[in-house]
C-alpha cells in the first residue's frame, strides 16, 4: 500500500490533483459492495489504476482517515507525492468532475450530484435497513424495503427520466456520474426485486439510462473481465446479490 505525503502544501496537492498522468490505488474489499459506480470509472477514465484490497483490515483500518473503506490513493510520477481522499460520494464527485462527468455548468453539476444522491441513498437504505438487520427483523425489514422504499424511488426516477424523454441520460444529452450511478444499482435493485417494480416494459426510461450506459465499450469491457466477475462472485456468496 502507498503511503499518503504528509507536509505538502494545499497548493501543491490540488496542482497534483490537475493531472491525469497519476498513478491511482483505490483500496476497499475484493467484493462489489458500494463500489460497482467507483471501480466503473476508473475503469472507463483510461488512467493508471490498481484496485487493492486489504490484508489485515483491522491493522489498516486505524491508518484510514475515517475507519472506513473506500480510500483512493493518487502518486503523482515525477515527485512521488500521494494524495488520500476517502468517502464514496466525495471519491466519485472527485473523479467525475476530473473526467468530465459532471455537466457543463454549475447547474448541471448540482443536478446530477442531486440524481446521483438520491440514488446512492436507495442502496445505502437496503444495506442499513435489510443488510444489516438481526436475523429476526430481516423478513420484515425486506417488506419495507420493497413496499415503500423501493417504489419511490422507481416512481420518482421513471417520472423525471419520463420528463428527459428517455434520452438515456439524466441532464442534457451527456453521460454523468448520476447515470452510472443508476445503470450500476440497477443491477443490484434487480437482484433484489426481480422484475417487482423494474423491467424494460415497467420502467423504460430508466432503462435506457441503463441500456446506454451498458452500450459504452470501456465500461462492457470492464464488466466482461475476470477482475468485475471475481468481484461479482464474493458479492453473490457473501451477500446473495
Ligand atoms: N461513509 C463512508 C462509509 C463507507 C463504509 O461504510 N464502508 C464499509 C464497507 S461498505 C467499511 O469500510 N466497513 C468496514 C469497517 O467499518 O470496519 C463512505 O461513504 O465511504
Amino acid at each position: 500500500m502507498v503511503t499518503p505525503s504528509k507536509d505538502i502544501s494545499t497548493e501543491t496537492m490540488s496542482q497534483i490533483a490537475k493531472s491525469k498522468e497519476n498513478k491511482y490505488e483505490l483500496l476497499y474489499f475484493p467484493f462489489h459492495g458500494v463500489l460497482p459506480a467507483l471501480r466503473a470509472m476508473l475503469a472507463i477514465s483510461g488512467a493508471d489504476y490498481t484496485f487493492t484490497h486489504p490484508v489485515d483490515w483491522t491493522k489498516e483500518k486505524p491508518t484510514t482517515p475515517f475507519g472506513s473503506l473506500p480510500v483512493l490513493y493518487e502518486t503523482d510520477p515525477t515527485s512521488g507525492h500521494t494524495l488520500e481522499l476517502a468517502e464514496l460520494s466525495a471519491i466519485e464527485s472527485y473523479l467525475g468532475d476530473k473526467y468530465g462527468w459532471m455537466g457543463d455548468n454549475l447547474w448541471e453539476r448540482a443536478q446530477i450530484q442531486m440524481y446521483h444522491s438520491s440514488t446512492q441513498a436507495v442502496f445505502d437504505k437496503w444495506v442499513t435497513t435489510v443488510v444489516r438487520a438481526p436475523k429476526e427483523n430481516k423478513e420484515q425489514m425486506t417488506e419495507i424495503y420493497l413496499e415503500k422504499i423501493l417504489p419511490e424511488w422507481v416512481e420518482t426516477h421513471e417520472r423525471i427520466l419520463q420528463g428527459r424523454r428517455c434520452n438515456g441520460h439524466y441532464v442534457g444529452d451527456k453521460f454523468s456520474i448520476a447515470d452510472l450511478k443508476t445503470a450500476t444499482t440497477i443491477d443490484n435493485l434487480v437482484s433484489i426485486s426481480g422484475d417487482r417494480f423494474l423491467s424494460r416494459e415497467k420502467t423504460p426510461a430508466i432503462f435506457a439510462v441503463y441500456d446506454a450506459v451498458e452500450k459504452m465499450p470501456k465500461y462492457a469491457a470492464w464488466k466482461a473481465s475476470s477482475e468485475w466477475k471475481a468481484y461479482d462472485e464474493l458479492n453473490k456468496k457473501l451477500f446473495g446479490f
